[in-house]
């Protein structure tokens, strides 16, 4: 048996922009991922054998020195610990680059980097007398030749690991497009009858596996964006020839939360405070929280009222206003009125009921609201 630490998808160096002043910040929490990620498997007790990084490990193909320096020294350490690491590059830090950091291997001491355009000879290492055999391969536009998931095992005594940055077609949305080649498409049921005793994938954000954890994805460390909400893992693979095992250790240190409140169920604004209040009460400074509104809204500028309140609490905090303005009572009682306001509201009324288009429609619905929420002030 060997136990595998499994990363992939760190994504160091991801700019995380929607995050405005907060990014830095959270760009710092990956690196800390990263850097944590390494400490657990030089903690003796974890008694971790092999280091695997399947693909994105940086977010660019050329990361700053920064970032090197920190991977360099990390690496160095399990080097000089006798962990060996294997890696093979991703999507967002691909080897088919000119300028890809991974052509300069002084970068990473001690490190298998996996880069043959097909799946091929595997390295062979040792780990406490148990021959262990690694496969990969880096998608290449000109050289690597689909299908790429029809690869065997070797005829050789020992653990045989495939590690790829790749996607399984069977979780592809049904109304996603045909995926484009760079996405190295994998069929899982393909994959298993490869015979390879573990398949370290990389590529999906979120924790997945297949066939008895024989084939997995760790997901990332941190989340990125929304799409990543709730826990991430660390991910420890023991791999034997007849089993797999899979540890997962709850390991981001802040938690994106994605939350839709239907705000018709709230009479007054104090009320919808008062449960926004009660979602603060939970590590809301290591949470990043989106709150998608719909229903009727008890006022027209719900959203801003919302951020106002509450921004600061959360380490980030976003507001997407989905609440039907059309059906306001504010909304319907300015209709009725005489002046500027009464008729604005009329006028962009007729437009909305008016138009077909749903972008037209909810363009309109925006200037409305916008408008208003200016007149209102005005007034
Ligand atoms: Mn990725």
């Amino acid at each position: 048996m060997v136990r595998v630490l499994h990363i992939a998808d760190v994504h160091l160096g991801a700019s995380l922009s929607f995050l405005g002043d907060k990014a830095r910040e959270r760009q710092k929490d990956l690196e800390d991922a990263f850097v944590r990620a390494i400490e657990f498997a030089l903690t003796p007790e974890h008694r971790i054998d092999l280091v695997i990084i399947a693909g994105d490990l940086f977010e660019s193909q050329n990361p700053s020195h920064h970032l090197l320096q920190l991977v360099k020294s990390k690496f160095s350490l399990l080097h000089e610990t006798g962990i060996p690491v294997a890696l093979v590059p991703g999507t967002h830090d691909s080897y088919a680059y000119a300028t890809s950091v991974y052509h300069n291997e002084e970068n990473f001491p001690g490190v298998i980097l996996l880069h043959s355009p097909n799946i091929g000879e595997p390295v062979e290492i040792n780990i406490r007398g148990v021959s262990v055999y690694l496969y990969g391969m880096v998608w290449d536009r000109y050289e690597s030749t689909p299908p790429f998931d029809i690869f065997k095992r070797q005829d050789k005594q020992g653990i045989h690991i495939a590690i790829i940055h790749g996607s399984i077609i069977e979780k592809i949305p049904q109304h996603a497009e045909t995926p484009p080649p760079e996405y190295l498409p994998l069929s899982y049921h393909r994959l298993l009858e490869s015979g390879m005793h573990y398949i370290a994938l990389g590529h999906y954000h979120n924790f997945d596996s297949f066939g008895n954890n024989r084939i997995v994805y760790p997901g990332t460390l941190e989340g990125l964006d929304f799409t990543e909400s709730g826990e991430r893992y660390l991910v420890i693979a023991e791999v034997s020839e007849d089993r797999v095992n899979i540890e997962r250790h709850k390991f981001n240190r802040r938690t994106l939360r994605e939350i839709s409140i239907d705000v018709t169920e709230f009479e007054t604004m104090d009320a919808l405070e008062k449960y926004i209040e009660r979602l603060a009460e939970n590590d809301a400074r290591n949470t990043l929280l989106r709150l998608r509104l719909t229903g009727i809204a008890p006022e027209l500028n719900i959203d801003e009222l919302i951020r106002e309140r509450f921004a600061d609490r959360f380490f980030y905090l976003d507001v997407v206003d989905k609440t039907d303005i059309l059906h306001s009572e504010t909304v319907n009682k300015i209709a009725t009125e005489p002046g500027v306001r009464g008729e604005f509201v009329r006028l962009l009324k007729e437009k909305i009921n008016a138009s077909a288009d749903t972008e037209q429609k909810s363009l309109y619905q925006w200037a409305l609201k916008i408008g208003l929420t200016e007149l209102m002030k005005k007034s």
